[in-house]
């Protein structure tokens, strides 16, 4: 896989928001997690599972109809869609991670790690879970599991000194199983809301 696909900004549809080779990388025996069948981000348990960075073409994938199973997404077009991965792209710190079904060129599931920089803890980063969802007609193939795991692995191979996430209640027994905790004193996610544009 060549890096001129990574680095390509000028549209091509294949281009990577980040290099792939990290992926491959990670060590799934780092994780607290437990997988039955034993499974990575390098192999997903099926040869027509991938896991892999976003790439802009996933606009024809079905990526944004996928995170519609998590929340409103609005009526993004393919303008809005290349204008955020270019920037996303741009700024760096944006680990969009996608599972793709190649049999039939569709997204199954997709988590985010988001990288912060602070000044704090030596001017380390931290690391945020975002917008996990995965098709829940693939229940059973520990996908929800893998995704994240995987990008919890991106977050510590990045050099994380932690990564947090905000859940639903029924979901923090999940997210305990994969080695997050709620930290006594310390586990309120607070939002203000804003009015959005519409
Ligand atoms: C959940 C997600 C968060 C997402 C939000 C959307 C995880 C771990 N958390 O909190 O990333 O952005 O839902 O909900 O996936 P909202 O539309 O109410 O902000």
């Amino acid at each position: 896989m060549g890096m001129e696909k990574y680095n390509n900004v000028d549209g091509n549809p294949s281009e990577y928001l980040y290099p792939p080779e990290i992926l491959k990388r990670l060590n799934f025996d780092k994780s607290p997690a437990t997988f039955k069948p034993k499974i990575s981000a390098a192999s997903p348990g099926e040869d027509w599972m991938v896991v892999r960075p976003l790439q802009r073409s996933d606009f024809d994938k079905g990526f944004l109809q996928l995170l519609g199973q998590l929340t409103s997404v609005g009526n993004v077009t393919r303008k809005q869609f290349d204008e955020r991965f270019t920037s996303m792209k741009q700024s760096g710190g944006y680990y969009v991670t996608v599972i793709e079904d190649t049999r039939i060129s569709k997204l199954i599931g997709a988590a985010t790690l988001t990288i912060e920089q602070k000044f704090i803890h030596n001017c380390s980063v931290r690391g945020r879970l975002e917008d996990v969802v995965v098709n829940d007609t693939y229940r059973g193939k520990q996908l929800g599991k893998l995704i994240v795991v995987t990008v919890s692995l991106l977050a510590q191979e990045l050099g994380c000194y932690k990564m947090s996430l905000d859940c639903k209640d029924k979901l923090i027994k999940f997210y305990e199983t994969l080695g997050y905790k709620l930290e006594p004193g310390n586990s309120n996610a607070m939002n203000m809301r804003f009015e959005e544009p519409s």
